[in-house]
C-alpha cells in the first residue's frame, strides 16, 4: 500500500485532498490487476495468458486486415481523459495519421463535448477564460448542474470559505433539480424542471436586462450578434419561464437581480448542462450571461465549465475527439489537416477529411458492421455509456475488441478478445491540464505491477508492428511532449515555452497560453495568463465574441402515462465512475454500499413506496431495480440514480441499462440527465 498525500504548496489545492485522493494508495496492489497480456481465442472463450508479442501482433493483424478489407475506418480507437497527453495524442497520431481514420473518440464525448462545441462557438476557440483564482475574488456564483460539494470537493471549499469571508456580500445561485449539499449553501436554489435550464436562462438574462445589468459598451465594442440575443429574449420574462421551469417567477426576478447588481460573477457549470440534447444551447446560453453583462477577462469573473477527468482538457488540446486534431485544430478543415501532415512527415491527403465517429455512432456502427476492430484504452464504456446492454451486443459484433485497463475483469474487459495491461497514475509519467488550462507533470513514482506497460509504450508497440515504427521512435514521455508542442504554436493554447524543466520549476504547473519566451508567474496582461480576454480580443476571425441565440426545446424523451418520472443520472462523493478503484477501498464503500433511487415523498406516496424498499426502474429500453430514497431534496417528477455500479457488482442494478442515447446534434453528447421512466414497488419494506 503506498501512502498519498497533498502537496501543501500547490496552487490549486494547497495540500487538501477528497477522500478519493487522499486513499489512492489503497488501490494499485488490489488482487485483481492487470498484470501480463491476456487473450481469447474464440468468443466467449476464457482468457489465456500470453506475452506482449502475440497479444501486440494480434492487434496489428486485425487492424492491417481490416484496413485492407474493409479500409480504413473499419477501425475505431476509443480512449479517454484519464491518460496523460502524451499518450493521448500518440492514440489520435496513429489513429488519424497512420491508420488513416478519423474514427478516434473518447469518454469525453460522454463529458465535454457539449462544452467544447459552445466555446468554440462563442469564441472562435475551446478556450475556457477563467481560472480557480476568480474563486477568491468573485460575488456572485453562478452554479449549474454541477453537484461541486460531491464533484469538485477542494473547489467547493474554496467557494465556501469566500462566501463565510463576507456572507452578505456574496451571493450564490445554484441550478438544480435536486437540493444537493452544493445547494445548501446558495442564497437561491433554482430546482429547475430538468432540462429545462435554456428556458431560465433566456429569462434570466431578460429579467437582467430589465434591472439595467447590461453592459452596453462591453457588447458594442467586443461582440457580434447581439440583435439575435435580443430577438431571442422576446417574451422570456420570469412568468413565462416561470410555467415552463416549474420555478417561482419571483426566484427568477431575484437571481436576476442579484447577477445584474452583485460584482463580478462566476459562472460554474458541469453535467446537468454538457450531457443533454440541449447541451450546446445551455453552454452558449451560460456563455452570453456573461458576455452580456461583461462578467469576462476580469477578475472574479467568467464562464468557468468544471472538467471532470483529470485530462479532460488535455485531450482537447491535442485532438482526442473525432473532430479535433492537435493544437486546437479541426479535421473539417483542410488547412488545419495540411498542418498536421506536415509535422507529422506525411503526404497531402494522408488525414482523411471524413468525419470520425463519435462514441454513441461508433455503437450503430458496430451493429452495421461497418466498425470491426475497436481497441478501448483508458475507459469502460459497457458500463459509462447510455444503453450499456446494447452498447455489449454491439461491441460483442466486432471482429476484436482490445481492452487496455490496470485492471481485469471490468465490464468491458469481460468481453475483450485481447486484454493489455497498462500502467496507471504514479506507474508512469506525463502531463495532464486541468479546468483552468494548468499543465501540470506528473512524474512516475512507483513500479508497475507485473509486465503492465505505459500506455504510450503499447500504442508505440502496435504501430512498430504496423510498420510505422520510424515515426513512433520515442526516447520517453518528454519526447512526445515536445513533438505535441510545436503543434501548439502561434495557436490561441499555445505552449512553446512549456518544456518537463519548465512544468519541474513551476510552482504546480503552467496556464496556457504560454509560447516561448513567456515568464512564469507573470502578471494577467502578459502572454501567459490566468485569464484570458483580458483585453476584450477574442480568436474569432473579427476578434469580437460571438452571440449564439439559444432555443428552448423539451429533452429528447417524452413523458407519457407509461413513463411518467424523469431519471436523472450522476455521481456520489466517496465514488469514482465505474468503481474500478473506489470500489476497492473499504472505507470509501461504507458511505454509500449500494446504488439507491431518489425520489420526491409525493411521487413515493402516490406509488405506494415506502423508504428503503425496493423498487423496478423501467425505461423505453430496460429496467433495473434500486433501493428507494424517499427525499424532498428531489423534486417531485424526477429521480435520481448513481451510475457508479456496473453489472459486475449487480446485473438488476445497472442504471445504464436504462439511459438514452439521443445526443445533442452539435456536440453529439448522449443525454444522460434525462430518461422517461416509471417506478413500481418489488418487494417489501428492508428491514
Ligand atoms: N465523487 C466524484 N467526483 C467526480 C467524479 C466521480 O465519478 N465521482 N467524476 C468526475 C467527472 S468525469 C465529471 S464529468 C464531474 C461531474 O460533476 P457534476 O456534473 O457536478 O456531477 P453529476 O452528479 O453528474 O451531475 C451534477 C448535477 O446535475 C444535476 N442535473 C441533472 N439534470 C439537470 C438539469 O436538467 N439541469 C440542471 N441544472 N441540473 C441537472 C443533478 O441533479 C446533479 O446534482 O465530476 C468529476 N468528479
Ligand atoms: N448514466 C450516466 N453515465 C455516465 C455519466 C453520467 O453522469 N451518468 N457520466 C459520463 C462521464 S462525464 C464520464 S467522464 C464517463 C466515465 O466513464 P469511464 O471512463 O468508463 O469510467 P472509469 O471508471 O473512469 O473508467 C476508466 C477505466 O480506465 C482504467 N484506467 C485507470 N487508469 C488507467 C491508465 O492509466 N491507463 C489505462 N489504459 N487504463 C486506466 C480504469 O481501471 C477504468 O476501467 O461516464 C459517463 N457515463
Ligand atoms: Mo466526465
Amino acid at each position: 500500500m503506498r501512502e498519498v498525500r497533498g502537496d501543501p504548496d500547490h496552487p490549486v489545492n494547497k495540500g487538501k485532498l477528497c477522500a478519493k485522493g487522499a486513499l489512492l494508495g489503497q488501490v494499485f496492489d488490489t488482487g485483481d490487476r492487470l498484470l501480463t497480456p491476456m487473450v481469447r481465442d474464440r468468443k466467449g472463450a476464457h482468457t489465456r495468458v500470453t506475452g506482449w508479442d502475440e497479444a501486440i501482433d494480434r492487434v496489428a493483424d486485425a487492424i492491417r486486415r481490416n484496413v485492407a478489407e474493409h479500409g480504413p475506418d473499419s477501425v475505431m480507437l476509443y480512449g479517454s481523459g484519464q491518460l496523460p497527453t502524451e499518450d493521448y495524442y500518440l492514440f489520435g497520431k496513429l489513429a488519424k495519421g497512420f491508420i488513416g481514420t478519423n474514427n478516434q473518440d473518447t469518454n469525453s464525448r460522454l463529458c465535454m463535448a457539449s462544452a467544447v462545441a459552445a466555446y468554440n462557438l462563442a469564441f472562435g476557440a475551446d478556450a475556457p477564460p477563467a481560472s480557480y483564482e476568480d474563486i477568491e475574488s468573485a460575488d456572485t456564483f453562478l452554479i449549474l448542474g454541477a453537484n461541486v460539494e460531491a464533484c469538485h470537493p477542494i473547489l467547493f471549499d474554496r467557494i465556501k470559505a469566500r462566501k463565510r469571508a463576507d456572507r452578505d456580500g456574496v451571493k450564490v445561485i445554484v441550478v438544480d433539480p435536486r437540493r444537493t449539499r452544493t445547494a445548501e449553501i446558495a442564497d437561491i436554489h433554482l430546482p429547475v424542471l430538468p432540462g429545462t435550464d435554456v428556458a431560465l436562462l433566456l429569462s434570466l438574462l431578460f429579467e437582467v436586462r430589465l434591472a439595467g445589468g447590461i453592459d452596453e459598451r462591453f457588447i458594442e465594442e467586443h461582440t457580434s450578434g447581439w440583435a439575435e440575443i435580443e430577438r431571442a429574449l422576446k417574451g422570456w420574462s420570469a412568468e413565462r419561464a416561470s410555467s415552463v421551469t416549474g420555478l417561482d417567477a419571483q426566484d427568477i426576478v431575484d437571481a436576476a437581480r442579484i447577477i445584474a447588481t452583485n460584482g463580478p460573477m462566476l459562472s460554474l457549470w458541469t453535467m446537468g448542462a454538457n450531457q443533454s440534447t440541449s447541451g450546446v444551447d445551455k453552454n452558449l446560453a451560460l456563455i452570453n450571461l456573461s458576455l452580456a453583462t461583461g462578467n469576462i477577462g476580469k477578475p472574479g469573473a467568467g464562464p468557468f465549465s468544471l472538467t471532470g477527468q483529470p485530462n479532460a482538457m488535455g485531450g482537447r488540446e491535442c485532438g482526442g475527439l473525432a473532430t479535433t486534431l492537435p493544437g486546437h485544430r479541426l479535421v473539417a478543415d483542410a488547412g488545419h489537416r495540411t498542418e498536421v501532415e506536415g509535422a507529422w512527415g506525411l503526404a497531402p491527403g494522408s488525414i482523411s477529411d471524413r468525419p470520425g465517429l463519435t462514441a454513441i455512432e461508433m455503437v450503430e456502427a458496430l451493429e452495421r458492421d461497418e466498425v470491426r476492430v475497436v481497441w478501448i484504452a483508458a475507459t469502460n464504456p459497457v458500463a459509462s455509456l447510455p444503453n450499456a446492454p446494447r452498447v455489449r451486443a454491439a461491441l460483442q459484433r466486432a471482429e476484436l475488441v482490445v481492452v487496455q485497463d490496470a485492471y481485469y475483469p471490468t465490464e468491458t474487459g469481460r468481453i475483450a478478445d485481447v486484454l493489455l495491461p497498462a500502467a496507471q497514475w504514479s506507474e508512469r509519467p506525463g502531463t495532464m491540464t486541468n479546468s483552468e488550462r494548468r499543465i501540470c507533470l506528473l512524474e512516475q513514482i512507483g513500479e508497475a505491477p507485473g509486465t503492465a506497460l505505459p500506455d504510450w509504450q503499447i500504442i508505440c508497440r502496435v504501430a512498430e508492428a504496423l510498420g510505422h515504427g520510424d515515426d513512433f521512435d520515442y526516447a520517453d514521455t518528454e519526447a512526445i511532449f515536445d513533438e505535441y508542442r510545436e503543434l501548439t504554436r502561434g495557436r490561441d493554447l499555445d505552449i512553446t515555452g512549456v518544456s518537463y524543466d519548465v512544468l519541474r520549476q513551476s510552482a504546480g504547473g503552467v496556464q496556457w497560453p504560454h509560447p516561448e519566451g513567456a515568464v512564469l508567474g507573470a502578471a494577467a496582461e502578459e502572454p501567459s495568463s490566468p485569464r484570458l480576454f483580458g483585453d476584450g480580443r477574442f480568436p474569432t476571425p473579427d476578434g469580437r465574441a460571438r452571440f449564439h441565440a439559444p432555443g428552448y426545446r423539451k429533452p429528447a424523451e417524452i413523458l407519457s402515462d407509461e413513463y411518467p418520472l424523469a431519471l436523472l443520472t450522476g455521481r456520489v462523493k466517496d465514488q469514482w465512475h465505474t468503481m474500478t478503484r473506489t470500489g476497492k477501498v473499504p472505507k470509501l464503500m461504507r458511505s454509500e454500499h449500494e446504488p439507491f433511487l431518489e425520489m420526491h415523498p409525493d411521487d413515493a406516496g402516490h406509488l405506494g413506496v415506502a423508504d428503503r424498499q425496493l423498487v423496478l426502474v423501467t425505461s423505453r429500453r430496460g429496467s433495473l431495480q434500486l433501493r428507494a430514497r424517499v427525499t424532498d431534496a428531489i423534486r417531485s417528477g424526477a429521480v435520481f440514480a448513481p451510475f457508479h455500479w456496473g453489472e459486475l457488482w449487480n446485473r438488476h442494478a445497472v442504471t445504464n441499462a436504462a439511459t438514452s442515447e439521443a445526443t445533442d446534434a452539435r456536440s453529439k453528447q448522449p443525454e444522460l440527465k434525462f430518461a422517461a421512466v416509471r417506478v413500481e414497488p418489488v418487494a417489501a419494506v428492508a428491514a
